[in-house]
């Protein structure tokens, strides 16, 4: 098994023939741009075709779970990566976005059986941020896109649906 950084399984993350959806959120845009291209990238690397990933922009990181909500009942998406950076300002609205993404983002993945990765940093700073978004501390974008992807595979095979590889008849190559 070859984990990686963000607790993913490498061999099992297969995004080929996979309609995955992206909501990003617009506020902190320096950081949620890098983080969606990190995304993107994982993705393509790990089989994804351009054309079956859909990015929707919201405002801020509150609108995440609203939207991602509308793309799991359309049925469009296999997986769900919500991403967006809360920075830590001098008030409270701080604790109400990060709990309302996170809360709400578990509850869509939950209530509608689609995996949402949750991409969304809650730092002090925006150097912090950066660090999380291709900066030192990887690209947490990333990690999220393939741990939505690798629990799409996992719901694939608890479903009975998975057509081959990777899969459980699938012994992982590492
Ligand atoms: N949204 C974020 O994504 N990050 C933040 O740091 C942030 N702060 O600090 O306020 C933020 N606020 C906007 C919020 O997500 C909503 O868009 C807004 O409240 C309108 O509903």
């Amino acid at each position: 098994m070859k984990v990686g950084d963000g607790g993913v399984d490498s061999a099992r993350v297969d995004a080929t023939g996979m309609r995955v959806a992206i909501v990003v959120s617009r506020f902190n845009e320096v950081v949620s741009q890098r983080l969606l291209s990190g995304a993107m990238d994982a993705l393509i690397r790990h089989g994804a075709a351009e054309k079956d990933i859909a990015v929707h922009w919201v405002p801020g990181s509150f609108e995440l779970p609203f939207v991602a909500q509308e793309v799991a009942v359309s049925g469009g998406a296999d997986a769900i990566v919500c991403l967006g950076a809360v920075i830590r300002g001098e008030t409270t609205h701080y604790d109400l976005v990060a709990d309302g993404a996170a809360r709400g983002v578990a509850r869509v993945s939950l209530e509608h059986r689609v995996p949402c990765g949750f991409g969304v940093l809650t730092t002090e700073t925006l150097e912090q941020a950066l660090e999380r978004a291709g900066g030192k501390h990887g690209n947490k974008g990333a990690d999220a896109a393939l741990a939505a992807v690798e629990t799409a595979w996992l719901a694939r095979e608890i479903r009975g649906t998975a057509r081959g590889e990777p899969g459980a008849s699938r012994a992982p190559s590492g």
